[in-house]
Formats: C-alpha cells, sequence, structure tokens
C-alpha cells in the first residue's frame, strides 16, 4: 500500500497495479450429473441430476470470491464433454448457462464453455465433424452466432481433442491446427477465444514398447504446426510433459512455438498430490516452473516471461496461466480447509508470480485463519514445507506414476507398470528410471534449449530432484547429496512419515488460543491423521518394495517389511 502525504497518518490509498498475467483462467472439471471429475470437495456448484442447477447466493460468493484473487475467466464444465454436457451450446441450455454468466459478468470474470468436437453428429444431425466440410463448418457458425446472440460477452471454447478417446480431426485426417482453426473462425467475428488443449499422446501403448515416449508426444504433435493456428487460438500446455506429478520437468512446448498464442495449465485440484486429504501447498511448486528458464543466457525466457508476453522471441496475442480447480459444494470449498490457500495462491502468483512465498502463506493464514503469531508462524511452515514432505514419502526423485490405477490416490509401485498409459519406472534388480537421454535413451532431452538438454542429459548436472525422470540409475549409484539412489529412497520415505507426523504435533499445539474456529480445526485434525496413513502405507510399500528389487539393507537399519 502508498501513503498520500496530503492524507491523515492512518488512511491508505490503494497502491496502482498491473496483473503480471493477461489470461487468469480456472477451468471447472464439472460433470452435469453433479460429479467433479478429480473433484476432492464435494459437488458441482453449477450441476446437478443432468441439469444447470446452483445456488445463485452461492455462485456469487463464488465469483466475488474468484475476483478477489483476479481470476478473470472460467470454464464450467469439464474438459471431457460427455452427452448432456455436449447439449450445453444448444438453444434449450443457453438460457440457463446466460444467467451463470451474468453473474460472473458482475465480478468481471468471462464465461466458456468446453465442447465436443463431434458435436455436429451428437446433439447436431450431421454425419462427419470434418472440420473441412462445409456443413460442419456452417454448423459451428451457427452455434456460435446463437450463443453470442445470449451471451455478448461470452469468452469462446475449450477443446481435448484425440486426447484420452475423445474425438479430434485426426479422424477425418486433418492436423490440429486445421481443427483448431475451425473453431476458431466460428467465434472470430463475435471476438471469442479458443483454447486448444496439447495433452495428446498415445493412451494405449505396449508396455514393453521402449521406442514410444510419453513425455515426448506433446511436442511431437505440435511444435510442427507453430505459425498454423489463427489468431484467437491459444493452444493449452499442462505444466509438465506427463500429467500434474508432484514433480515434473517443464514442458518443453512451453519454450517452443514461438508464432503461437499459449497459456500453461496447471492443476490446484490435487489428483497427484494427496487428493485434499494430504497437506500439498503447491505454490511452491508452481514459482519454481515460472522461474524455469527455457533459454539460459537470453535473459527474457523464464517461463514467467514468456507467459507475461515479456520475452522478445515469442510473438503472442494472448497468453497466461490456466489451472483445473479444487473447488466443490463442500463446506470448506476445498474439502480441507488449507487447501483453499493453493486457489488463493495461485490468483496471487498470476497477479506477481515475484511474490514471496513465505510471505504469500503468512498473508493467507491471516486473511483466512488468525492473525495469531503462533498460528501463523506454524501453518505458514507447514503449508511451505508441504510439498517437499509429500514428495518425500511417494514416488522417488522425479520418476512419477507409483499410485493406484484410476483414482490415483495412495501408493501402487507397479499400479501402471505393465499398463498403456505411457508410465514407467522400469525398476529391476540393478536399478530404476526412465533413461530420456540423447543416445542411450528416448531423446526426450533433445526437446530443450541445447544448454538445457545438455544439463539433464548428463546424471551428474542434471537437478537431483528429476534424476529418475531423465535417467535409469542403479541402486548404487552415488547422488549428488552423497547418498546411494537406493539409501535416498529410504532416508526420504522414513523423513517424509516423521514429517507428518510433525503437522500432526504442530497443528495439535494449537488447540488452545489459536482462535481458529473448532470445525475447521477438527477437520484439519482429521485429514492429517488420514495423511499419517497415507504417508506410513507408502513409505512401507516404496521400501519394501526396493529392499526386495535390490536385496540392499537400510544403511541405519530401519524397519523395512522383508
Ligand atoms: C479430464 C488426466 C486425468 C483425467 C483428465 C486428463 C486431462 O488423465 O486423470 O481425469 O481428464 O488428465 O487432463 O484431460
Amino acid at each position: 500500500m502508498l501513503r498520500n502525504s496530503a492524507l491523515p497518518e492512518n488512511v491508505i490509498t490503494a497502491k496502482k497495479q498491473k496483473p503480471a498475467f493477461a489470461i487468469r483462467m480456472i477451468n471447472h472439471w464439472d460433470n452435469m450429473d453433479g460429479s467433479i471429475e478429480r473433484g476432492y470437495a464435494g459437488r458441482s456448484l453449477f450441476f446437478a441430476d443432468n441439469k444447470i442447477s446452483y445456488d445463485a447466493a452461492r455462485i456469487h460468493r463464488y465469483a466475488r470470491l474468484l475476483a478477489s484473487v483476479g481470476i478473470n475467466a472460467l470454464t464450467i464444465n469439464n474438459v471431457n464433454v460427455h452427452h448432456h454436457e455436449t447439449a450445453l451450446i444448444d438453444d434449450n441450455l443457453l438460457p440457463e448457462v446466460t444467467h451463470l454468466a451474468a453473474i460472473f459478468r458482475q465480478y468481471a470474470i468471462q464465461l466458456f464453455l468446453s465442447v465436443n468436437f463431434a458435436a455436429p453428429i451428437e446433439t447436431g444431425d450431421l454425419t462427419t465433424a470434418d472440420p473441412f466440410d462445409p456443413e460442419v463448418i456452417t454448423w459451428w457458425e451457427q452455434r456460435a452466432a446463437s450463443i453470442y446472440q445470449h451471451i455478448p460477452d461470452f469468452g469462446g471454447f475449450v477443446v481435448k481433442a484425440d486426447s484420452e478417446h475423445r474425438p479430434g480431426p485426426f479422424t477425418y485426417q486433418r492436423t490440429h491446427a486445421d481443427g483448431a482453426n475451425m473453431l476458431a473462425r466460428a467465434l472470430k467475428k463475435h471476438g471469442g477465444l479458443l483454447y486448444w488443449r496439447c495433452f495428446v499422446y498415445n493412451c494405449q501403448q505396449k508396455w514393453y514398447d521402449r521406442s514410444t515416449d510419453r513425455a515426448k508426444a506433446a511436442w511431437d504433435h505440435f511444435s510442427a504446426l507453430d505459425g498454423q493456428f489463427d489468431d484467437n487460438v491459444i493452444l493449452q500446455i499442462k505444466n509438465g510433459p506427463m500429467d500434474f506429478q508432484v514433480r515434473e520437468p517443464v514442458s518443453p512446448l512451453l519454450g517452443a512455438m514461438p508464432g503461437t498464442n499459449k497459456v500453461m495449465e496447471l492443476q490446484i485440484t490435487q489428483e497427484y498430490t494427496g487428493q485434499q486429504i494430504d497437506l500439498c501447498w503447491l505454490v511452491p511448486q508452481w514459482k519454481a516452473i515460472l522461474n524455469f528458464d527455457t533459454q539460459p543466457g537470453s535473459h527474457d525466457a523464464l517461463i514467467r516471461d514468456i507467459l507475461a508476453g515479456h520475452c522478445q522471441h515469442h510473438r503472442m496475442r494472448h497468453s497466461g496461466v490456466t489451472a483445473v480447480v479444487n473447488v466443490g459444494d463442500h463446506p470448506f470449498w476445498t474439502g480441507h480447509p488449507l487447501a483453499q490457500a493453493n486457489l488463493y495462491g495461485y490468483g496471487r502468483l498470476l497477479w506477481d508470480p515475484e511474490v514471496d512465498e513465505r510471505e504469500l502463506a503468512e498473508e493467507w493464514c491471516k486473511l483466512t485463519l488468525s492473525t495469531d503469531p503462533k498460528t501463523v508462524a506454524t501453518v505458514s511452515q507447514m503449508l511451505l514445507s508441504s510439498w517437499q514432505v509429500y514428495e518425500n514419502y511417494t514416488a522417488p526423485l522425479g520418476v512419477g506414476w507409483m499410485v493406484q490405477p484410476h483414482h490415483h490416490y495412495g501408493p501402487s509401485i507397479d499400479g501402471y507398470e505393465y499398463d498403456s498409459w505411457g508410465t514407467y519406472h522400469y525398476a529391476n534388480r540393478f536399478g530404476l528410471g526412465v533413461d530420456r537421454t540423447q543416445g542411450s535413451g528416448t531423446g526426450y532431452v533433445k526437446q530443450y534449449h541445447p544448454l538445457n538438454c545438455q544439463m539433464y542429459n548428463n546424471p551428474n548436472r542434471c537437478p537431483q530432484e528429476l534424476l529418475l525422470f531423465f535417467h535409469h540409475l542403479k541402486y548404487r549409484h552415488v547422488l549428488p547429496s552423497g547418498k546411494t539412489v537406493i539409501q535416498h529412497i529410504y532416508d526420504s520415505h522414513f523423513n517424509g512419515v516423521n514429517q507428518v507426523q510433525d503437522f500432526i504435533q504442530q497443528w495439535d499445539a494449537l488447540a488452545v488460543d489459536s482462535h481458529i474456529p473448532k470445525c475447521l480445526f477438527d477437520e484439519v485434525k482429521i485429514r492429517l491423521s488420514k495423511q499419517l496413513n497415507n504417508a506410513e502405507a507408502w513409505r512401507d510399500q516404496v521400501n519394501t518394495y526396493f529392499y526386495r528389487k535390490s536385496g540392499i539393507k537400510d544403511s541405519r537399519n530401519r524397519n523395512i517389511y522383508p
């Protein structure tokens, strides 16, 4: 806040601020039956029983909450657009969508819809969705015209195409640019935008096929299309090359395609990071991503420079950040009350990516929980360490994917090892990790700037936390920390559980005099005890698995089940 010398001491005038990113969006993965894909906070705020159904007062509160941290756009429905949701752009449902748009408009938030690429077939009466077919083009133009009649400031569409069995232009031997441009042109004269997701990969891979590397897929599908997308198309690129793991390198596609509009997609909902049962504050992860240098030496190519439009190399009309939101109709909005700090932190970071993460954690605590100094110090420290703690007791050194299949909570070391999703750790009796190097590996490293490629390619220079993402290493390989890989696995898993026990003690110590409402206190306490069960399950299964594989004992002789 700036003090104005003409005013009395106690009057503070607002400081003029400009948000770093123009696009500050959230995506709901809500379905019209009221469920939320990867939702951990109750049911949808917008839908129930395959109808639009909401509590208007709560939507107002929600919109105000989002606006208070600078969110300016949202989609209300899942990117997997199924039968009922396909009809959201039909004339009979548009009046109801219009009411929702009118609420969000009051808070300067633009409403978007996720659409089904095959809608002309599924709700229209066409036999094709080929983007070059004149009838298909007309169908989408008419839909767009009708939408804009109802909602003149409608934001546009988000599309998941040719991804995880969703329809797309590949069916008609067309490119992603062909598909995206056709939809973008229907929106263009109304001022609409078309977000086209780059989460495109082969989800029917053979687990023994070492020539296919899912991490390479987004780049392989999109990079050659740079310059071919219309100027109201925005590519929506996940932060990492896989899928919102607790640790991944930054997607190389974000540093590429200089002639194409781009947004980065983050995941606020904690699909792979504890599902709002476990505490995992993601702001430190997001800051690390935003600070990644895509072109070392160029001084303007951090991810945040690119997405803020400050990088000379990237010529974009539209850019920014979007994220899958973590909210539902739960009384605490996010299930775990402390998971609210993820949504808050997301908005604040998009406004100012340079904000200090400790200040941010403390700010959230003071605004939401209590101004009591002990509470602020305790809770902000819990938030600040929680991502590292979660990483400690789950999949080690960036390898990822040791989760229970389908629902993705809890350990299953081989759960995805012999499956078709391209998600492997390749553990054997000698070592583990995915060799993505140049030469012996899949060559994924080559998608990065040469200096980053050299760094990742060399196990002695690769950041330790990503070593097993890029390398297959022996259990006795010595890490930069001086420990062997196997000892790191044991130590980090034992530490992770101890750290969760510390969380419980720290939280319990706040029971007296912290002014935290009892219901909130109890809700966190319950979740921390579930988190401890989860952490113990991870520790025991991971340690036993690798002890059995390697036959190497813990140097400190702690309890590992044989
Ligand atoms: C909405 C992962 C998730 C899916 C999600 C998909 C996507 O595969 O598990 O639930 O689908 O990503 O981002 O499209």
